[in-house]
């Protein structure tokens, strides 16, 4: 227990923790349940081209979202790009300036122009009360994202994408297992791209899948992530490799059997997060919509500098010594980063909250890696540190170590 700054290892005290407390620390499911699978795979000699473990994996997916296609990809930077060229997606598509830069890189990459819209402040996700003032004749269609593991505005979006005639594209990659209003998070809009990278709820080491209703759109993209290749030597479209390997669905099946253990995990955390935080003033949890489920994979903090007296940036620096390793995601916001920040001939829409979000959002480490009794200690170090901000600050400057961006 922190009582005094002195005691925070940045300024000679003993860390909190012996070994660091990451965001992203991978869930895992029994070893031998993967290790079985593995040898079968490696027994059968068939490693990749849609083989039948990555069929398998697809197929139970599927039935958990109640979706018609799921299409296992190598990841969901690909699966996006796939989903955006297979949907004729061009000139202009509206998205979150406020997001991972994979959302707009992958329309970049796929020749469209991402124009950056601003997001709510409460829930972090594309605000459509923007929306509409950005659509121009050049706008082909918006990407939004299901950020945090929480639905963004689907219905407002929908209805806003059909009335305007656009077409409407997810990004899931937080959002395995989440729902709106009761419905599995897959089915909405033309198409879904979940992402099971190793820091995933769910994940297949690197890996992601799309999901639509679409038949004709799966097909696209089907054999968009397999070279545009159509019965086997017949090249039929544009494509790339954007194929799962067998052994990625192996640990995908594998982490699955335990999905609900991870859940429960995120859930026992989050709410030690809000009994140890949520009279601290200056530091707020992200509100989540009770009307629809979250695998509550990302414990999602805001700062107040003012009230505090010291900054989000502060504050992480002096964690990081305690081992405690939070992320600020996504600074500084899409539009800040290159190559869109130099870019002139791009729209450039004002974005107050992304730019406020970017500067006071800071997520912090959950899943199963970390237990309640981290959480708690992690939450010990941080109230401390939000509570004698104005301290904190006053002994950063003395040691003369604060530098704006880490
Ligand atoms: N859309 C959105 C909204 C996204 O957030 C993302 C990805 C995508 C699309 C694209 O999805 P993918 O193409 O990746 O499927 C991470 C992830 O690399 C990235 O997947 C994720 N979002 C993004 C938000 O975060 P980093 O750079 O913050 O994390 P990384 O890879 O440095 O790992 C964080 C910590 O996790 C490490 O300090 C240690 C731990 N770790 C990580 C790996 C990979 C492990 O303990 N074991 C591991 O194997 O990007």
């Amino acid at each position: 227990m922190k009582r005094h700054i002195s005691d925070f290892a940045f300024f000679g005290g003993a860390p909190a923790f012996s070994k660091p407390l990451v965001v992203g620390r991978p869930n895992l499911g029994e070893p031998k349940t993967f290790m079985a699978q593995a040898e079968a795979i490696m027994r059968s000699g068939i490693l990749s081209n849609h083989g039948p473990t990555v069929r398998a994996f697809e197929e139970v997916l599927a039935q958990r979202t109640g979706v018609l296609h799921c299409i296992a990809t190598c990841n969901a930077t690909v699966a996006l790009e796939v989903v955006v060229r297979a949907m004729d997606l061009c000139g202009e598509v509206i998205v979150p300036s406020f997001t991972f830069i994979a959302t707009a890189h992958a329309l970049r990459r796929a020749g469209v122009t991402p124009v950056f819209c601003d997001v709510d402040p409460v829930t972090h996700c594309l605000d459509p009360r923007h929306v509409e003032a950005l659509i121009t004749a050049r706008t082909s269609g918006v990407l939004a994202v299901n950020l945090w593991g929480q639905a963004c505005a689907i219905d407002e979006l929908t209805q806003l994408c059909q009335r305007r005639g656009i077409r409407l594209l997810f990004d899931s990659a937080h959002a395995f297992g989440c729902s709106f209003r009761g419905t599995p998070l897959g089915g909405f809009g033309d198409a879904e791209v979940f992402s099971f990278h190793a820091t995933k709820v769910l994940n297949t080491g690197e890996g992601g899948c799309i999901m639509t209703r679409n038949d004709e759109l799966a097909a696209r993209c089907a054999r968009m992530i397999n070279f545009g290749l159509e019965d086997g030597d017949t090249v039929a479209a544009l494509g790339t490799n954007g194929k799962m390997q067998e052994l990625a669905a192996a640990l995908g099946l594998t982490n699955l059997e335990r999905y609900d253990d991870f859940v429960a995990a995120n859930r026992a955390n989050d709410e030690a997060y809000h009994r140890c935080l949520n009279s601290t003033r200056g530091v707020r949890l992200l509100t989540r919509d009770p009307a629809n489920e979250s695998n509550l994979h990302y414990v999602v903090l805001e700062f107040e500098e003012d009230e505090i007296g010291a900054s989000r940036d502060e504050i992480m620096r002096v964690l990081a010594s305690e081992n405690i390793r939070s992320r600020r995601y996504f600074f500084p916001g899409c539009h800040a980063a290159e190559p869109y920040r130099s870019d002139r001939r791009m729209p450039r829409p004002l974005v107050p909250n992304t730019e406020r979000l970017a500067r006071n959002v800071l997520v912090m480490p959950t899943g199963m890696a970390a237990s309640v009794a981290d959480v708690e200690t992690a939450c010990d170090a941080l109230r401390f540190l939000v509570e004698n901000g104005a301290e904190l600050r006053a002994r950063l400057e003395k040691a003369s170590v604060i530098k704006p961006a880490l």
